[in-house]
């Protein structure tokens, strides 16, 4: 009788890159505009709001959320057009999290 070999194969799942999703600072946008882009698109608080967006405000970038590929770039393309409709130049975008 033929021997049958078999192999077992090795788990190729590879652990899901994320992506912070920041907000950047300029001299137009209203200090208001940024908190309710906060509250709107990434769930915060008013408090957490006001935090987040004094930070950017003070250090020129801060983190709203951190998600997969995907999600994060529908934020930033959201977070984008929500601003360009209220003629705002607040500045969105994506960065890689080094794991
Ligand atoms: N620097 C802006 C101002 O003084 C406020 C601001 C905060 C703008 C955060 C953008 O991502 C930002 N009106």
């Amino acid at each position: 009788m033929e021997e049958i070999k078999t192999q077992v194969a090795k788990p190729k799942l590879k652990k899901p890159k994320k992506f912070h999703v920041l907000l950047l600072n300029d001299d137009y946008t209203t200090m208001e505009f940024v908190v309710e882009v906060l509250k709107r698109f990434f769930s915060k608080t008013e408090e957490s709001a006001n935090a987040i967006m004094l930070k950017i405000h003070m250090d020129g970038e801060g983190v709203c959320g951190s998600y997969s590929h995907d999600i994060a770039q529908t934020k930033v393309t959201q977070v984008t057009q929500f601003s360009r409709n209220n003629e705002q130049p607040l500045m969105c975008v994506l960065r890689e999290l080094s794991d």
